[in-house]
C-alpha cells in the first residue's frame, strides 16, 4: 500500500513573477512535489486555472480531504477522484492549476514509493530514449507584447545523434541569433520564453535572420538543423481575418495558407504549429490537406490536450500540456488516442514555468518523441533541458528515440 497521509500546497512564483501553486503528496516516508505552470496563449478549450490563493485554498481543503486515505498508486484512481469531486468541464470549481500540481505530485510521490526515476515508474520494463529537443531562438507574440505576429521560432536538429548533441547545437544557433541582432544594433534582451526579444521588420525577416543564424553557426540549414514555427494563430484572428500587425495588414485565412506555403517552400520549415485560429477548423483542414504530407502540423489551441477533439484531419499533431487537461491520466489519455489515429505528439511546457521538470520525465516514461520547453535560457527553461541530460546519461548517452532525421525527412 501507498497510502496518501497527508495533501499541502502553498502558493509559489512562476517565470514571469506570478504566483503559482506548489502541491506536496505525502505517504509514508516519501512524497512527491510539483508545481502548476501557466500559459499567456491559452486556447479556449484549456482547463481553468484559479487565483493561486483560491486554488491552494482548494488543495488543503476538499482536494487533501478526499485523497487522506487513498492508494496514490493507483493515478488513474486519483485523477478519477479529482475529477468527480471538482464537477466541472473545465476543472473550474477547483481550479485547473490545483489539480494539475496535486495529479503530478501524486505521480512523484507513487514513483518515490516504488524507489524509481519517475520516467523509468512510468516506463516499466520497455526500451526507453530521449525526445527531439525544439527549442526556441526568437520569442514573439504573446510572449514579447506583439513585436512579432510569429510567436515562436524554433529549431530542431535533423543531424544530431542525441538529445545532448542536439542541445550543443542549438547552444551554436542561439548565440549566432543573439550576436547577429546585437551587430544590427538591436537591443538584446529575451522573451517569456528565453529566446531573443525580436527586432524585425517582418514575420518573415525572422525566418531568413534564423535561416543565417544557422548558417554562422557552421551548420547546414534543413539537413543539420531546421525550423519550427508555432504561429499561435488565435492571437491575431479577429473578425475572420488574420491580422498581421507588424505588417500593417490583414490578412484572409487563404492568403495566410498562401503565405505558409511560400515559406515552406522557400525556408527549411518542418513543423508548424497553430498556423490557424483554434475555431477557424476548415483554415486547418484545407492546411493539412494541402501540407499534411511534408511537414507536421501541430494542434496546440485547437486540440487542447484533450482526446475528444483530437482529429487527423485537422492537424497531425498534438501538443501535450498537462495543465490543459488538468489531469496526468486525461494526458496520457490524449496521447494514447493520438496513437490510435496515427498522430504524433510533442510533450510541451508553458510559457510561465518553473523549476519543475515533470514534462522531462511524461516525455521520456511515455515515449513521446519531442519536447518544446521554450529556448535555451532563463533557469525554469535550463532546468528541463538539463534533467534531459541527466536521464540520457542514465541511459547510456546516444538514446534519441527517432533522430529527428527520421522524423522530419
Ligand atoms: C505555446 C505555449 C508555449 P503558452 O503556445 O505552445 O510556447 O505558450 O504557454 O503561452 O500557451
Ligand atoms: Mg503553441
Amino acid at each position: 500500500m501507498a497510502r496518501i497521509v497527508d495533501v499541502h500546497a502553498r502558493r509559489v512564483w512562476d517565470s514571469r513573477g506570478r504566483p503559482t501553486v506548489e502541491a506536496e503528496v505525502i505517504l509514508k516516508g516519501v512524497r512527491g512535489r510539483a508545481i502548476a505552470p501557466a500559459g499567456a496563449s491559452t486556447g479556449a478549450g484549456e482547463a481553468k486555472a484559479l487565483a493561486a490563493d483560491v486554488a491552494v485554498r482548494n488543495v488543503n481543503g476538499p482536494i487533501r480531504a478526499a485523497l487522506l486515505g487513498v492508494d496514490a498508486r493507483f493515478q488513474d484512481a486519483v485523477d478519477a477522484k479529482l475529477i468527480a469531486l471538482d464537477g466541472t468541464p473545465d476543472k473550474s470549481r477547483f481550479g485547473a492549476n490545483a489539480i494539475v500540481a496535486v495529479s503530478l505530485a501524486c505521480l512523484h510521490a507513487s514513483a518515490a514509493a516504488a524507489k524509481r526515476p519517475l520516467w523509468r515508474h512510468l516506463a516499466g520494463e520497455r526500451r526507453v530514449a530521449m525526445p527531439v529537443p525544439q527549442v526556441q531562438i526568437y520569442g514573439g507574440g504573446a510572449h514579447a507584447r506583439g513585436r512579432v505576429d510569429i510567436q515562436d521560432y524554433l529549431v530542431v536538429c535533423p543531424g544530431a545523434g542525441s538529445f545532448a548533441e542536439s542541445l550543443e547545437w542549438i547552444a551554436e544557433v542561439y548565440h549566432a541569433a543573439g550576436a547577429r541582432l546585437a551587430k544590427k544594433g538591436a537591443q538584446l534582451g529575451v522573451a517569456d520564453e528565453g529566446g531573443w526579444w525580436p527586432s524585425f521588420k517582418s514575420n518573415e525577416e525572422g525566418l531568413a535572420e534564423l535561416v543565417g543564424a544557422i548558417s554562422d553557426a557552421g551548420f547546414e540549414p534543413g539537413a543539420d538543423v531546421a525550423i519550427a514555427l508555432d504561429v499561435a494563430a488565435t492571437q491575431f484572428y479577429r473578425g475572420g481575418r488574420y491580422h498581421l500587425a507588424l505588417e500593417n495588414r490583414s490578412l484572409t485565412a487563404e492568403q495566410l495558407h498562401a503565405m505558409f506555403m511560400r515559406w515552406l517552400d522557400a525556408y527549411p520549415i518542418v513543423s508548424i504549429e497553430d498556423p490557424f485560429a483554434e475555431d477557424d477548423h476548415e483554415a486547418m483542414r484545407a492546411f493539412t490537406r494541402a501540407a499534411g504530407a511534408r511537414v507536421q502540423i501541430v494542434g496546440d489551441d485547437l486540440f487542447v490536450t484533450d482526446a475528444a477533439r483530437l482529429d487527423p484531419e485537422l492537424a497531425n499533431t498534438v501538443l501535450l500540456k498537462p495543465n490543459q487537461i488538468g489531469t496526468v491520466t486525461e494526458t496520457l489519455a490524449c496521447w494514447d488516442a493520438a496513437q490510435d489515429k496515427g498522430m504524433r505528439a510533442i510533450v510541451s511546457a508553458r510559457s510561465g514555468e518553473t523549476e519543475d521538470v515533470s514534462i522531462v520525465h511524461l516525455a521520456v516514461g511515455w515515449s513521446v518523441a519531442q519536447l518544446k520547453v521554450g529556448s535555451f535560457s532563463r533557469s525554469e527553461r535550463m532546468a528541463k533541458w538539463n534533467e534531459g541530460l541527466r536521464i540520457e546519461e542514465a541511459l547510456g548517452g546516444k538514446a534519441l528515440l527517432y533522430p529527428a532525421r527520421k522524423l522530419f525527412k
